[in-house]
């Protein structure tokens, strides 16, 4: 794809602003249910030379499911480029080996090389900046014709699967059978971060 810089700046803020609706329908949702912020990272290599450096931020429900941002930076045709991105997906471990896997869907609003790509079940056990250390996952893209599009994710940090399974209900409830009392349980009973089993250790004092 041939594109002038000043043809690309004008994208990504195109793309910028398309993030904006996103974000606030994020932040609604956020308040229903139960969330953690997450961060990871991919590498792809760039035909440019080096590698595009994905650079990830979501919001991750109870069941893994994570709606956010990506910024990718890069070199494209010499020069350095940023790619804005929506992303919604899952953390998994469906086959049960104790490494995270990521499905996800990017959409880039900019249309830079493709205005969606995805991939399904792709380990998370690389490192940032590398394409040779961990597993190669092979991406899809819509309308894309250059080849294959190898990528590595490194692992997730901030979202930790299984401790927010249960609800706030069935900590207070917890609480409460606990022996817990007073002002103590009023202070529990308004943290609604404080979701699952209850554990003493959670509550702040
Ligand atoms: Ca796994």
């Amino acid at each position: 794809m041939h594109i002038t810089p000043k043809r690309l700046a004008a994208l990504l803020i195109g793309g910028t602003a398309l993030v904006v609706p996103v974000l606030i329908a994020d932040s609604a949702s956020a308040a229903t249910a139960p969330t953690q912020t997450a961060v990871f990272e991919a590498t792809q290599p760039s035909g440019g030379g080096g590698n595009w450096d994905h650079h990830y931020t979501v919001q991750v429900a109870t069941d893994g499911t994570f709606s956010g941002v990506n910024h990718i930076t890069g070199t494209d045709a010499g020069q350095t480029v940023g790619v804005d991105e929506t992303v919604t997906g899952q953390f998994t471990d469906k086959n049960n080996d104790g490494v995270t896997e990521v499905s996800l869907t990017a959409v880039r609003g900019s249309g830079f090389y493709t205005f969606q790509w995805s991939v399904t079940d792709a380990p998370m056990d690389g490192k940032v900046d590398s394409m040779t250390d961990g597993t190669v996952t092979y991406a899809t893209a819509v309308d894309w014709h250059g080849g294959p599009l190898p990528i590595t994710f490194t692992p997730q940090s901030g979202y930790t699967p299984g401790t927010q399974k249960g609800t706030h209900g069935e900590f207070v409830s917890g609480a409460t059978h606990a022996g817990v009392k007073g002002k103590d349980l009023a202070a529990i009973a308004k943290d609604v971060t404080l979701v699952g089993p209850y554990d003493p250790a959670k509550v702040n004092h």
